[in-house]
């Protein structure tokens, strides 16, 4: 990707040097952790693809679409509806930092005891690393857990920052609060743009986001066989790419890839023997390239057939239902639907254990691992609850805290195995 790029990369005022040598590592870590896996579908093929011009050929799309008035907002978290960016003519794109990059830099905007997805996207920010960040004409933060609603107040100074209140509890009041956000949302955006979004813009918006999340349930409920047809790590890297890829292209592509697999699950196929066990990841969301726990599941004896993630069901489980009406109905309706996100900022939040056996069930898992960014107060809480839960409906769980850093690998690996080996 060097060099054909340097120019735009210099546009945009990254650290060109030290881009490159995160390049390399992304290149050197993706051929371990991906390209050596045996058995891989053709349809990924594109997302290999993808993620080899992840900093080059995306980034020049994006800045084409600049170049024709179109806004690019940057997000982090899926409570910011895709729907209204689409409708408002913008290119939606997830920020979320999965390396740890810039880590030394960030602790000098947030504390130490912060973790790694917030670092990783303020060390991004400070080392001038990201092309999507620096692309971005709004940045969308959103009041969630409090290391990230307070590293935004710092981030500001750095990017043109916006942050969307999202209410703590699920009560009336609290859903009368963001619709009224989901509106201010869209005054935000029109004042970005300078154009009115109507309801056949909103339409529109829906269509394409629908489209995108039935393909990745469609990926989803394969991936019930056995034995497993694609691997864990190529499904968590398809629900990666769905935050930054053009979303119709991506959904062509993922539909491919499920017809590629219904063929192999009617044939019996899999990445892996039937009868290897069955693991479903829940827990804190898992950016590109965050793939070290994946990869040390899956060469422990494993396959990962599921993500209750935002990096994966959480993001796509739920549609937004038909909407007819008003600008103001059919916003009520996009509103509603970001409120059944089961996020553990939320107090209560009763769903969730209830979404994780029904996927559990669902997926044929033989187990479940809870992972938890070390830091990560709300998913650290709720693994604790949950871990009696499962034990009660008789699914075995192993809850994991751990970072970016690979130092820690070889210890991860010792528990992962040893647990799979628990597993009947
Ligand atoms: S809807 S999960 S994307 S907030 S890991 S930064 S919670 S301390 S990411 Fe999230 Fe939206 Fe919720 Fe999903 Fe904080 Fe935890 Fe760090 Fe986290």
């Amino acid at each position: 990707m060097a060099g054909v790029h340097d120019e735009m990369w210099e546009k945009l005022n990254l650290d060109l040097t030290a881009h490159e040598g995160l390049l390399q590592v992304l290149g050197k870590f993706y051929g371990d952790i991906y390209l050596s896996q045996e058995n891989r579908l053709k349809g990924m093929e594109y997302m290999d693809f993808v993620l080899s011009e992840v900093h080059g050929l995306r980034i020049k799309e994006l800045q084409d679409a600049k170049a024709e008035g179109k806004k690019i907002i940057g997000t982090f978290c899926v409570y910011v509806p895709e729907e209204l960016v689409l409708a408002a003519n913008c290119v939606q794109i997830g920020l979320c930092a999965g390396a740890e990059v810039g880590m030394e830099s960030a602790e000098r905007l947030v504390p130490r005891n912060t973790c790694d997805l917030i670092k990783s996207f303020v060390g991004f920010k400070l080392s001038r690393l990201c092309p999507y960040l620096e692309s971005s004409d709004l940045v969308v933060g959103e009041t969630t857990c409090d290391g990230k609603k307070k590293a935004y107040e710092a981030f500001a100074t750095y990017a043109p920052m916006y942050v969307m209140e999202i209410p703590q509890t699920k009560s009336e009041a609290a859903k009368a609060l963001w619709r009224s956000e989901v509106r201010r949302f869209k005054a935000r955006l029109e004042e970005l743009t300078g154009k009115a979004i109507t309801a056949e813009d909103l339409a529109r918006g829906i269509d394409i986001v629908n489209g995108k999340r039935k393909a990745l349930q469609r990926l989803s409920a394969l991936r019930a066989a056995d034995p497993a047809p694609i691997s864990g790590r190529d499904s968590l890297l398809i629900n990666q790419i769905s935050f930054y890829d053009d979303p119709i292209r991506f959904t062509t592509q993922i539909n491919a890839l499920c017809d590629e697999l219904e063929v192999r699950v009617a044939a019996g196929e899999g990445v892996a023997p039937k009868g290897t066990k069955r693991v479903l990841l829940s827990g804190c969301p898992m950016a590109v390239p965050n793939w070290k726990l994946p990869f040390v599941v899956e060469s422990s004896g494993a396959v990962i057939v599921g993500e209750e993630s935002c990096i994966g069901e959480r993001n796509t489980r739920d549609l937004v239902p038909d909407a007819t009406g008003t600008v103001d109905d059919i916003l009520d309706v996009i509103a509603d639907r970001y409120m059944k996100i089961d996020c553990a900022c939320f107090t209560p939040n009763a769903e969730r254990p209830g979404n994780i056996l029904e996927l559990a069930n669902r997926l044929n898992a033989d187990g479940v691992i809870q992972y938890t960014l070390l830091f990560c107060q709300p998913y650290a809480n709720e693994a604790m609850r949950m871990e009696p839960i499962l034990k009660d409906k008789g699914i075995p769980s192993l809850a994991l805290e751990t970072g970016y850093s690979m130092e820690d690998i070889g210890q991860l690996k010792t528990r992962v195995e040893a647990f799979v080996e628990t597993l009947e």
